[in-house]
């Protein structure tokens, strides 16, 4: 190994380490929701989780993370957003079992489920 390498080879090894740190940090942050809330972000054109589990009574929030303003449109018209911009939120409580397929009115590839169990 020459000693560029080597340098190389140690800035390599602090890269993987702080992206863990990050990765884990992230993790914590996101395990954490209230009791009886859940959390979806928009971010990409994309809902960052596109299926979320939770019980009845949930209420589930989206933010959208992205510079492109979205919305959350339930497919049987049980909610409705308005337009997000940019770090706007958007709040629905499930109070009834079953699938609850969404997307976005603006961009209609963009779609998510929220399935509601007991
Ligand atoms: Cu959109």
């Amino acid at each position: 190994m020459t000693r560029g390498s080597k340098i190389l080879a140690f800035q390599a090894a602090i890269l993987v380490g702080s992206a863990f740190v990050m990765t884990t940090v992230a993790s914590i942050t996101k395990a954490a929701p209230l009791p009886g809330a859940a959390a979806v972000r928009i971010d990409n054109f994309t809902f960052k989780d596109p299926v979320v589990k939770v019980k009845p009574g949930t209420t589930v929030t989206w933010t959208n993370g992205d510079d492109i303003p979205h919305t959350v449109v339930a497919k049987d018209g049980s909610f409705k957003s308005k337009v997000l911009d940019t770090g706007d939120r958007f709040s629905f409580t499930f109070a009834k079992v079953g699938q609850f397929g969404y997307f976005c009115s603006i961009h209609p590839h963009m779609t998510g489920t929220i399935v509601v169990k007991a």
